[in-house]
């Protein structure tokens, strides 16, 4: 009996004592909140791997993409250079680097992203249009924000360990494994020569690739043929990488990329960086 009992207290003192094994520290956390047509979110923040919480507080889907300035660029810089490749077609000077951030959200939803971030000035970009035609950008939502090597953690943090790849190519996504329903946490490599993007939207039933590129190449008139959007990797550069997750049920879901071309200046969705999945 006695030694029943003492066998007994030294199980509780073995469970109360087993402690998770010390884990290297996850990425630093940074809200990002979006409305029309502002972001809310810090002016500075520290270097080394970074998750973005985008919260669409708005009532028109935006996202959150991040651009990094070359050296000496201001944000006034941005906005000139900005207004004239939109107002003459052309693409994005050399300095403009496209850093990734998180993509298209549905309004009351949050979606992540996570990218190792080097030191320096940066602007977060909505580059979606509204019902009018018009980018976000143009109606000023951009935030400026300084990533500082000075206030980084001892020790850094690690990026999170991916159940899947998406390599980004010129013009596809290539997945590394079919996906089922489930929680993910998605690698994106920007493997092709140019910039793009990836962003993720559900298919209400019975719509297809098919009604999306039609509404496309209409002009994009009256709404959008798509459910809810779930995010993804906002455009970064040829080389990049990032991570993001997803949650998907049942159903079909686009995989597009809008980014313009840099030799016609077309979205890459129409050179056919525009995939339909069907998760059973
Ligand atoms: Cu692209």
């Amino acid at each position: 009996m006695h030694a029943r009992r003492l066998a007994l207290a030294t199980l509780v003192w073995a469970v109360a004592c087993s402690r998770p094994a010390p884990r290297a520290p996850g990425p630093n956390v940074v809200s990002i909140m979006a409305s029309e047509y502002a972001f809310g979110v810090p002016d500075t923040i520290p270097a080394g791997p970074t998750t973005f919480v985008l919260v669409n507080r708005g009532n028109e889907l935006h996202h959150a993409s991040l651009v990094r300035l070359g050296d000496g660029k201001t944000v006034a810089d941005f906005q000139s250079a900005v207004e004239a490749a939109m107002k003459n077609h052309t693409p994005p000077p050399a300095w403009m680097g496209f850093a990734g951030g998180p993509n298209a959200v549905t309004p009351g939803d949050t979606v992540t992203t996570t990218q190792t971030l080097e030191p320096g000035s940066y602007v977060f970009v909505c580059w979606i249009p509204s019902a009018d035609g018009v980018p976000h950008v143009m109606k000023g939502m951009l935030h400026s924000m300084v990533v500082s090597a000075a206030a980084t953690r001892a020790g850094g943090g690690a990026e999170p360990a991916a159940d899947l790849s998406i390599k980004l190519t010129d013009y596809d996504f290539q997945l590394s494994r079919p996906l089922a329903a489930g929680r993910y946490v998605v690698q994106v490599e920007n493997a092709g020569a140019q910039a793009h993007e990836i962003v993720i939207a559900a298919l209400p039933p019975g719509k297809t690739l098919r009604d999306f590129l039609v509404w496309e190449r209409a002009g994009e008139k009256g709404p959008l043929p798509t459910g809810r959007w779930l995010g993804g990797v906002s455009t970064i550069d040829a080389g990049g990488h990032a991570q993001f997750t997803a949650t998907f049920a049942p159903g079909s879901y686009l995989l597009l990329c809008s980014w313009p071309d840099a030799k016609d200046g077309m979205p890459h969705l129409v050179h056919g960086m525009a995939k339909e999945i069907r998760i059973g």
